[in-house]
């Protein structure tokens, strides 16, 4: 079953169906000011924290209610339903439906009884507020007396978890006034006589504003309960089917603004309406209303500003294969999702309900990648951040403050922090993310001054970025195991094995290794002898360690436990074959091209299902280890042989490396959400993001994905996607051009910048291989082999590759 489509030019996603399995949503705003909508409208806003600068209220597992909701009545018949088809849910046979996600907008399209609406939500560019902008248009022949009714739910408390369980306490802290052209909410209202900078118990007035421009308003309502009247809900309040608000206020319990205003229509004639909504004062939420006095042209202008603003930052890389899928997910939607993640790391979304009041390390640091090839400046400034909650013993702070404050944080190794944030340790591969990041980084923009800035460490000192790494290294040295690898500390990648601080991990041994490898470039470009001797020395033999210790016939192990046991041999009863030791063996360069070959074969034939291949194989259920978490999990779920979506992107990273084209993109295929459009019904989730995991083939709903939007698989799948398929590899010196595609693609073309200057690069395959170099013309010279030093390219470029 499918319930909308693609809409590659406008880089929008249309839902006809407004029905969807879960709501579908879509991220409009800035951590100024977040906004989170689905297709239904439904949906929450919170300024600067989800946690803590909760505007909109939204009641998790609860049909995806309340939400942005604008009705409307014919006065004449009283008949009335919503701009968007939740909350009033009329037959579908009636009312049609399109609810168009873009970039930064959100648009609901809806006719019904001869009456057309356009709603656009959006937060303007550079502003702190949101909008919903309702176009009505008649379309029928007579002439149309309308109410249009906006509805606004505020919280209590602009913290999340208070509004919603400490009932004693919030629904006595909040009010309600009509002012103009505005409902305006006060929380600790009764505060009033305070001076700006003046506070009580940490607390002064929070003031939000529910107003509208571009019609009079004919009646408010400043009071849920009033709003909806008793025992009704969205579907049919009161003040929508009375076609009157009553213009009521609150005092204590539950605010709302609720605006309504009368709409006069002839036959093919349109009013725009437009409902702002922001946590402002009074006086800053009168300017911002009056500024959409002329409504239509206001709203033209900025939903044209945002549409620029998205299109510029994805032109950096577009590409034409003969894959629709590929294309879609690469040039608009797994980069859009990329920029979510960047932006809101694990923050908000509709699993994610704002409590992680900080950046998770690995998490955030892997989230970087996805935006480098596309803003490398910006991902620097992100790097720069997360090098300065490095602590100086080369460790990272496993969750890093929003208030974060370089050179002054406690660490792991404080009662406050531990208490504050409630991580007890640090994680033996926080700090190890840094090196591909930062790799990936000075090699896209070329800037291998990168290195020399000087950066503080997160409790006290300061170091050049070369010496953050350097730290970094000497951390996982100071914290070697048993048997000489890295040592697993609290946890390694996945959160759901615990090997004891004593045992090590395969994974973070290969990052580990990997690590060296990097750092050796870094240190041969610094001429940095005596510390390049080293590297290689540690290289070599943590490479012989890592294969004595791991490689078991046909796969490496995951790791040892404290209490010594091997986790992920051949002999296991359980989890006897795991997923990302094969693939990082090869991504660290370390497996033999032999033991790649058995290695990832034994991942296609042991793990792979359609919807991609499995963490782990056979689940927990028996014969877990103490440490083994994830055996609290039903099993083919999440950590616990689930289809873990991210490591789908070092699978498809690993076999483009060993120039396995076809695997690659069977791999790209079976997790790509545009692939399951038309499997909306076993899938779930929205066609056009990500999600942290699919239920694998241990249980009963296997293809069915979870906790959308918000997941490092963005930002793997879209490295495993640029440099792993479309083989764009830049090195310290240039572009290396290495792709790895279906036998079947004939030709494709990529669109880059790189380093200021544009690249059209064409790729032909007429012998249809996987991948592999034939031949090389840039600018009409024929290189000999497939890498364009930068020193040669122009500012316009036009390249053939020969696979
Ligand atoms: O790596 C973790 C991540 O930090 C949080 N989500 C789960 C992943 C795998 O356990």
């Amino acid at each position: 079953m499918k319930y909308g489509y693609f809409d590659d030019i406008n880089r929008e996603y249309i839902i006809d169906k407004p029905d969807t399995p879960t709501p579908w949503v879509n991220y409009l705003g800035s951590p100024e000011y977040g906004a989170i909508i689905s297709n239904n409208a439904g949906g929450y806003s919170f300024a600067k924290s989800g946690a803590n600068g909760r505007i909109l209220r939204y009641v998790f597992n609860n049909f995806d209610q309340p939400g942005r909701y604008i009705y409307l009545r014919d006065n004449d018949s009283k008949d009335f339903w919503s701009a968007s088809w939740q909350p009033v849910g009329k037959d579908l046979t009636d009312y049609i439906s399109k609810c168009h996600h873009g970039l930064g907008y959100t648009k609901m399209v809806a006719d019904y009884a001869g009456i057309h609406s356009e709603t656009t939500y959006y937060v303007p560019k550079n502003k702190s507020y949101e909008v919903w902008a309702i176009e009505v248009t008649n379309n029928s022949n007579q002439i149309r007396n309308l109410t249009l009714t906006g509805y606004a739910e505020f919280t209590n408390h602009s913290n999340y978890e208070q509004d919603q369980v400490n009932l004693q306490y919030s629904l006595f802290i909040s009010r309600t006034q009509f002012q103009d052209n505005r409902i305006i909410q006060q929380i600790h209202g009764n505060l009033n006589t305070l001076e700006e900078d003046e506070q009580v118990d940490e607390k002064n007035v929070t003031e939000r504003f529910f107003g509208l421009a571009g019609n009079p308003i004919t009646s408010y309502c400043g009071d849920k309960k009033a709003f909806l009247g008793r025992y009704n809900g969205y579907d049919e309040p009161v003040g929508v089917t009375s076609g009157n608000l009553g213009n009521t206020n609150n005092y204590n319990e539950n605010a709302c603004g609720s605006l309504a205003s009368q709409v006069t229509l002839a036959p093919n004639e349109s009013k725009t309406l437009v409902f702002v909504l922001g946590e402002k004062s009074s006086r800053e939420a009168q300017a911002i209303i009056q500024s959409y006095e002329n409504a239509k042209e206001s709203v033209t202008f900025e939903i044209e500003e945002l549409r620029s603003e998205w299109n510029n930052r994805l032109e950096g890389l577009q590409v034409k294969t003969p894959s629709p899928v590929f294309d879609t997910m690469i040039n608009t939607w797994n980069a859009y999702n990329c920029y979510m993640t960047f932006i809101w790391s694990r923050a908000a979304s509709l699993i994610y309900c704002g409590l992680r009041n900080g950046y998770g390390y690995r998490d955030t640091v892997q989230d970087i990648q996805g935006i480098i090839h596309l803003a490398p400046e910006m991902a620097a400034d992100k790097i720069r951040f997360m090098l300065s909650a490095q602590v100086d013993n080369g460790g990272g702070l496993p969750l890093v403050k929003f208030t974060h404050n370089p050179g002054h944080e406690d660490t792991p190794d404080d009662a406050s922090y531990v208490q504050e944030t409630g991580h007890p340790a640090y994680r033996a591969d926080d700090a190890l993310w840094l090196f591909p990041t930062v790799y990936k980084y000075i090699t896209e923009s070329g800037n291998i001054s990168f290195l020399d800035e000087i950066i503080p460490y997160a409790n006290k000192g300061e170091a050049t970025v070369y010496e953050h790494l350097k730290a970094a290294i000497q951390f996982s040295m100071d914290n070697l195991g048993p048997h000489g690898m890295p040592a697993g500390l609290h946890a390694d990648w996945n959160d759901c094995l615990r090997l004891g601080a004593q045992g090590e991990s395969s994974f973070v041994a290969l990052q580990y290794y990997y690590a060296l490898r990097i750092l050796t470039l870094f240190a041969k470009q610094k001429n940095d002898t005596t510390y390049l001797a080293f590297l290689e020395a540690e290289q070599e033999a943590m490479g012989q360690k890592i294969q004595e210790l791991c490689w078991d016939e046909d796969r490496f192990v995951r790791g040892y436990t404290e209490a010594g046991e091997r986790i992920g041999e051949r002999q296991a009863p359980e989890a006897n074959m795991w997923l990302n030791p094969q693939s990082w063996a090869v991504i660290s360069g370390l497996a033999s091209e032999e033991q790649a070959e058995l290695a990832m074969d034994n991942v296609f034939n042991r793990l792979n299902t359609n919807y991609g291949a499995i963490l782990m194989d056979p689940p927990y259920h028996k014969h877990a280890f103490e440490g083994a978490l994830a055996v609290i999990y039903n099993q083919g779920n999440k950590e616990n042989a689930g289809v873990f979506s991210q490591s789908q992107g070092w699978l498809i990273l690993a076999e483009a490396l060993r120039g396995k084209g076809e695997r690659a993109f069977t791999y790209f295929m079976e997790n790509a959400p545009a692939a399951q459009n038309d499997q909306a019904d076993i899938r779930q989730l929205e066609p056009y993001c990500y999600g942290q995991f699919t239920e694998g083939p241990a249980s009963p709903n296997h293809g069915k994905s979870h906790v959308h939007w918000l997941t490092g698989t963005a930002s793997t799948i879209m490295v495993g996607c640029v440099e792993g398929i479309l083989g764009l590899r830049p090195d310290l010196g240039g572009l290396k051009l290495a792709p790895a595609i279906p036998k079947d693609w004939e030709q494709f073309t990529i669109e880059k910048t790189f380093r200021g200057k544009t690249l059209h690069i064409s790729v032909e395959n007429p012998n249809h291989k996987e991948s592999g170099f034939t031949k090389l013309i840039l600018n009409g010279q024929e290189l000999n082999e497939a890498y364009l030093p930068e020193e040669l390219l122009q500012a316009d470029n036009t390249i053939t590759l020969v696979l």
